[in-house]
């Protein structure tokens, strides 16, 4: 499992007031937990203020690989935003993201290939975000033949069909786990990606909701989350799912994830 460490990210409150204060004590904080929780990428995430947004991407990357060596995910839907950072970026990390609005892939893939970056694939286009099965297989072929186009290989692709939320679309779910599996049997290669709170939208008891979604996305297969590494429920939850389903010999990981506090 991919773990992608959602936190550092200005729409959370306490991000932007750290951004706006200059903290760089909080972010680097957040940059180091998440690392030390099993976060491969720390997500960078500037927040919603478009005038500012390359300088508060700058500022984040460089407080992050102060502070650790995780590589860093651009969380970003601004390709021009994206390309203004990545040269500051010190090891090849990933892009969050392209689609297939505009000529997002245009502006998207040459930089995915000349800094050698994994990519998030957004199954959106400019009809919008799909809610059923076959409009995200469009888009995932599309965004799969262009990358191939520009030169990339299927396994630095994450898909990310974008979950909606089970109390508007009570088949949100049943829709992703089939997309998931579609996805896999038309391009092994190709990873699967998900932020694991759009789900829960209007729901009470939220993260209790994402847990068990995450739980049958991994049953499925998932390859990747976007994620909060420090709710020890929920790696609970991925240690013991992994356990369940064959991934952890001898249940190593789950021992020591224990014995360490990490779960519980
Ligand atoms: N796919 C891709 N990228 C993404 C998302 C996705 N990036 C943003 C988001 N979704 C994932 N990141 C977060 C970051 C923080 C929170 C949720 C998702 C979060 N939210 C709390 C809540 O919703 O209750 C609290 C917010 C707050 O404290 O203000 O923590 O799906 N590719």
């Amino acid at each position: 499992m991919i773990i992608i460490g959602e936190k550092i990210n200005g729409t959370i409150k306490s991000v932007a007031n750290a951004i706006k204060e200059k903290d760089k004590a909080i972010i680097q904080n957040l940059a180091v937990k998440q690392t030390e929780a099993g976060a491969h990428y720390i997500d960078v995430c500037a927040g919603t203020e478009v005038d500012i947004e390359i300088e508060t991407l700058k500022w984040l990357i460089e407080c992050v690989q102060e502070a650790v060596d995780t590589p860093i995910c651009i969380d970003s839907p601004n390709p021009e935003a994206i390309k203004a950072v990545i040269p500051l970026v010190k090891k090849p990390g990933m892009i969050n993201s392209v689609s297939e609005e505009g000529n997002k892939p245009d502006q998207v893939y040459p930089l995915v290939r000349d800094y050698g970056f994994n990519v998030i694939c957004l199954t959106v286009d400019d009809r919008g975000i799909p809610t059923t099965v076959e409009p995200r297989l469009e888009v995932t072929r599309s965004l799969v033949k262009k990358a191939n186009d520009y030169g990339i290989p299927q396994n630095r692709l994450y898909i990310d069909p974008l979950v909606s939320a089970v109390s508007t679309d009570n088949t949100s779910i049943l829709c992703f786990l089939q997309t998931m599996r579609q996805i896999k049997q038309e391009f092994p290669e190709v990873k699967i990606t998900s932020g694991l709170s759009n789900v829960s939208f209007g729901m009470p008891l939220r993260k209790l909701v994402n847990r068990y979604f995450f739980c049958l996305a991994l049953y499925e297969g998932m390859d990747s989350a976007i994620m909060d590494p420090l709710d020890k429920d929920l790696q609970s939850a991925l240690l013991a799912t992994q356990v369940l389903l064959g991934q952890d010999r001898l249940c190593r990981k789950f021992s020591n994830a224990y014995r360490k506090g990490l779960i519980g």
